[in-house]
């Protein structure tokens, strides 16, 4: 197992320290980095103390530590998991080739670009969520959000370690990039769509850590294929961290839809009663997986078939495949021609990003399958759109669907979409809920029902974030 060193300024298991150059490097963009928590990340909150996990190692049994700490005081480390001796290129043009310690040449730019895409989303969704402290219900909720606030922050740290490490002056200046883009910035907006969308109420943000962290999931798996070996190990091991953000996603909704329920089942309207009704829930549901859907790019896509080819990025969980040279398969895919949308074998390694969607579908599919549980007495279940309705990448985008995948016209969306998606209404609504935080430990606002368990085994009225004002 690779040595962990916790107490460096910069906590690692990579041996920084025999590395001068890069440990300098890096103990420069370091306090850029704070710089940017400070004034992008959780508004309102950094001089708190919050119940926080580190990662502490890698191993699986017991990597992290929970204890109290303010945030700007994170020990944001940089964590690869362990390598895996003799391991070879898993699929692609090089398969069965060792796999690479340094970047292929011929590759660089397209592995720089994925990485600092991926890089680019950690630090945008902490942009996206820094006022919600200001309106949690609950404190285990805020420190939830912060958890996972301080991981994406993590995430950047291991990305940017990849590029100070393996790309030179370009991955130093790709590394200040990444802290001056802003989400939502009109003149320096965040690389992909979702990222950039505003995420300023709670409902939004647990469909966000259900659905667009499921993106990073399956995202991560497939550049934890890579045959660029330090990637791969960077991507397993965020992938760890990665499970509790869903869960705090998953479980958030979950409870909403669990006080929605109960309101129904005593035949009250939620809305009047302060909760959150179930169709509003099914429209902000819509909202966040279409935009998610938009992560995985297009259908056909060039881009993922010489990323598969060159043996960059791989398939979700490649072992399960028999066939990862994939030159001669086939994906059968709805293409239009025209205006008509027919069946069509398209080369396998051109649909890549449609494999890597089919996978995230599914595993959204097992999600709502577990929410519809709470509403399966009260005649109503919750479904996940058409992947053609209220897209913005790929074929469907530019055109109009129903969330069953009927195309329309832009005037008949246009008059009908709020039935769809969250409209103004909706969301003055769903604010308006959300107006008073609730800071006492054990409290819960009216709109979500409380956790079934506290975190690392405390008491669901454990105090998570000390709020002890002067
Ligand atoms: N928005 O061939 P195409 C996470 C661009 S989330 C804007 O269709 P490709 C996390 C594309 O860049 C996981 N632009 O797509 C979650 C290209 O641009 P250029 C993040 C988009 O390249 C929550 C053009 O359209 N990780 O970790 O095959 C919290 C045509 O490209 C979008 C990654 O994404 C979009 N939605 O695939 C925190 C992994 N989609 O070249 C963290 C790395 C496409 O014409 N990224 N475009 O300028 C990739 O693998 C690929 O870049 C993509 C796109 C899958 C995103």
């Amino acid at each position: 197992m690779s040595n962990v060193s916790l107490n460096e300024k910069i906590p690692n298991n990579v041996d920084l320290s025999s590395d001068k150059r890069l440990q300098r490097a890096l103990e420069q963009w370091q306090p850029e980095f704070i710089s940017w928590w400070k004034d992008m990340g959780p508004e309102g909150f950094q001089e708190k103390d919050i119940y926080l996990r580190t990662a502490v190692s890698v191993d699986p049994k017991g990597w992290a530590h929970f204890d109290y700490v303010r945030m700007p005081e994170y020990r944001w480390g940089i964590f690869l998991a362990d390598p895996v001796p003799g391991r070879t290129v898993g699929f692609g043009d090089h398969y069965g080739e060792p796999a690479w310690q340094e970047v292929p040449g011929e590759y660089r730019n397209s592995l720089r670009r994925l990485i600092v895409t991926q890089g680019d989303t950690e630090p945008a969704s902490v942009e996206q969520q820094r006022r919600l402290g200001h309106t949690c219900p609950s404190l285990y909720d805020l420190r939830n959000l912060f958890q996972v606030n301080v991981e994406e922050g993590r995430h950047l740290w291991a990305m940017v370690y990849l590029l100070h490490s393996y790309f030179g002056r370009d991955g130093r200046e790709e590394a200040e990039a990444l802290l001056q883009r802003r989400s939502g910035d009109a003149d320096k907006p965040r690389i992909l769509g979702a990222f950039n969308e505003p995420c300023t109420d709670w409902l939004s943000f647990f469909m966000f850590t259900t659905f667009t962290d499921r993106d990073g999931k399956y995202q991560l798996l497939a550049l934890a294929e890579s045959g660029f070996d330090p990637l791969s190990r960077t991507c397993r091991f965020m992938l760890t961290e990665e499970a509790h953000h869903m869960f705090v996603g998953e479980t958030g909704v979950s409870r909403i839809i669990q006080r929605a329920a109960e309101l129904v089942r005593e035949g009250k309207d939620p809305r009047d009663h302060g909760a959150i009704d179930l169709p509003t829930i099914q429209r902000y549901l819509n909202f966040w997986y279409t935009v998610s859907l938009d992560l995985f790019g297009s259908e056909v896509s060039t881009n993922a078939a010489n990323f598969f080819g060159a043996g960059l990025k791989g398939r979700a969980k490649e072992e399960q495949y028999e066939d990862h040279v994939a030159l001669d398969a086939t994906y059968e895919l709805d293409v239009y021609e025209g205006d008509r949308l027919v069946r069509r074998p398209i080369p396998l390694r051109s649909a890549m990003n449609e494999v890597l969607r089919d996978a995230y579908v599914a595993d959204c599919e097992k999600v709502i399958t577990r929410w519809n549980k709470h509403v399966a007495d009260l005649g109503f279940a919750f479904a996940l759109p058409s992947r053609r309705f209220h897209r913005a990448q790929g074929q469907f985008a530019g055109r109009y669907f129903t969330p069953d995948g009927t195309e329309i016209d832009a005037a008949t969306f246009e008059a009908r979409k709020d039935e769809w998606l969250p409209s103004e209404k909706d969301k003055a609504y769903v604010r308006s809920l959300m107006a008073n935080p609730v800071y006492t430990p054990g409290h819960f606002a009216n709109w979500i029902a409380p956790p079934a368990r506290g975190i690392n085994d405390k008491p669901i009225d454990f105090e998570y974030v000390r709020y002890n004002e002067a």
